[in-house]
């Protein structure tokens, strides 16, 4: 484990060139260490800097190893802020030295803070260690990832709603009351000579209940949460020619995909994502599926075949300038559970078959039930002019994430490790029910809510140890 005695030092902004680059360093020496490389221009005792001010100094380093400590020259003009332990990000003395963002600039002031006492940090070692202070709760600092790798504006709400701690007030919640059913638990257990009960049976009843129904709604929301984190996958397939990669580049406003009129153009997936109305699509062009004896287009159809089982939203293409029958959709209906858009490409040509009568064929394919009809709509495109894509665009995300549309209060879940965690708790409390409508032993209802509570503080981290803090950390940046 690496140290917290240590003063840690990296450069927080991406590589590359940019107007400002910014290295920073945390720790107890974090002064002392910055101030043998930078000359205030107000030439302040360091002990005298207001915390949270910008001052303008010199970093002071040297060009070459070789050259002695005194001919030490001017690496950069830099502007710094300092913050006191533990009014920091981090919990400890920070030093932040914004210079200019150039590749020499930033490694060179890094090197030289290492050369006077700091270490290099490892990748999110500085969120580490505000967790570690207690500045943030595990779910604060997985949002911290995500506000950083969000790509869309709700993907930016989700991870900021958990940063400001929702997630974390819901699970406090339940575990405060998991903890008070615990504690007249093993009162009782104490006085059970005395037959004195600390809790009435069935009003704790009522009380897990109602921890597996939020709990429920939280699980529930985990796909959306996903698709909000990651992006929409949908895929977009049908038969050889109908359109599908005209449709794609329709969609992106450029010509990414080879379109042509001989059938089995498309070989390979092809990724592309767009934003739509504030989250990302990502589009998959995929092979038209037929019988064929051609080798690579056998491939190209098992790609598109994985890419149609990965699917959240599946785009079934059909050409309605031609006559379109049962056996030509058959193949692509039997993924009864996903959501289906079955767009009615080429709607610039005269039309063979009527709408309805297109939708009555596709709908045959769904359970009789209100449900499964809700699973598909049609709409007409013509890729080749544009018309019906904005439709097409709005379809996608009301199909991708549901009744969640617009303005939704309730908070989700989108990483897995909460998900996993909260089914483990919702067993247990399945399990402590089952106990409790059958007169269960007290020491075995207790043995279930503890082990619920175990769960939900290994998501916020009142539980954890070196493995959990790898698995949240490890996908984390140097210099975050
Ligand atoms: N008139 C008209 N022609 C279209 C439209 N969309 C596609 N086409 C034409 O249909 C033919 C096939 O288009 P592609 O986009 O290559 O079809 P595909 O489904 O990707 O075909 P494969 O990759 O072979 O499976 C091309 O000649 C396109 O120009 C449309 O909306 N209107
Ligand atoms: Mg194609």
């Amino acid at each position: 484990m690496s140290s917290l005695d240590d003063t840690i030092c990296a450069v927080a902004t991406p590589p590359g060139e940019g107007g400002i680059g910014v290295v920073r360093v945390s720790g107890s020496q974090a002064l002392v260490i910055a101030s043998q490389n930078i000359r205030l221009r107000n030439s302040r005792p360091w002990d005298e800097l207001q915390a949270f001010r910008f001052y303008l100094g010199h970093f002071l380093g040297k060009y070459s190893e070789h050259s002695n400590a005194s001919a030490r020259t001017v690496l950069d003009e830099v502007l710094v802020v300092i913050m006191r332990a533990p009014r920091s990000y981090t919990g400890e003395h920070v030093v932040e030295v914004h210079c200019h963002g150039g590749m020499a600039v930033v490694e060179t002031i890094c090197t030289a803070l290492i050369e006077v006492g700091a270490r290099l940090a490892e990748p999110g070692e500085f969120t580490k260690r505000a967790f570690l202070h207690g500045r943030l709760d595990l779910t604060q600092a997985e949002a911290v990832l995500d506000t950083i790798q969000a790509n869309s504006l709700l993907s930016l709400k989700l991870a900021q709603e958990h940063l400001q701690g929702k997630l974390s007030s819901i699970l406090q919640g339940m575990r405060e009351g998991l903890l008070k059913m615990v504690a007249h638990l093993e009162a009782g257990m104490d006085f059970v000579e005395d037959d004195i009960q600390f809790i009435d049976l069935t009003e704790m009843k009522g009380q897990v209940q109602g921890i597996v129904t939020e709990l429920n709604r939280l699980i529930d929301s985990s796909g959306e949460g996903r698709i909000i984190r990651e992006g929409v996958r949908a895929v977009i397939m049908g038969q050889p020619n109908v359109g599908k990669s005209s449709l794609l580049n329709a969609l992106l406003g450029i010509d990414r995909a080879i379109v042509s009129a001989i059938p089995g153009t498309t070989r390979d997936v092809l990724e592309e994502a767009i934003m739509v109305d504030g989250i990302l699509v990502r589009f998959f062009d995929t092979a038209g599926l037929r019988s064929s004896p051609d080798e690579l287009e056998r491939e190209g159809m098992n790609r598109a075949q994985q890419k149609i089982e990965q699917a959240d939203v599946l785009i079934l293409v059909v050409d309605r300038s031609e006559y379109t029958n049962e056996k030509d959709v058959f193949e692509f209906l039997k993924y009864q559970e996903k959501q289906y858009i079955v767009v009615l490409n080429k709607s610039d040509l005269p039309h063979r078959l009527p709408r309805k009568s297109i939708e009555r064929m596709i709908g045959k394919h769904f359970p009789n039930d209100e449900e499964s009809r809700n699973n598909f709509e049609c709409v007409e495109v013509s890729a080749k002019t544009g018309e019906g894509l904005l439709e097409l665009r709005s379809a996608i995300k009301k199909r991708a994430l549901g009744r969640r549309l617009e303005g939704h209060d309730s908070v989700l879940v989108g990483r897995i490790r909460h998900t996993t965690l909260l089914r483990q708790a919702r067993e247990s409390l399945r399990q402590a029910l089952e106990a409790l409508n059958n007169g269960g032993a007290p020491e075995y209802l207790a043995m279930e809510l503890r082990s619920a509570l175990h769960s939900l503080g290994e998501i916020i981290g009142v539980v954890t140890n070196e493995d959990i803090l790898d698995q949240v950390f490890r996908d984390f940046c140097i210099g975050k």
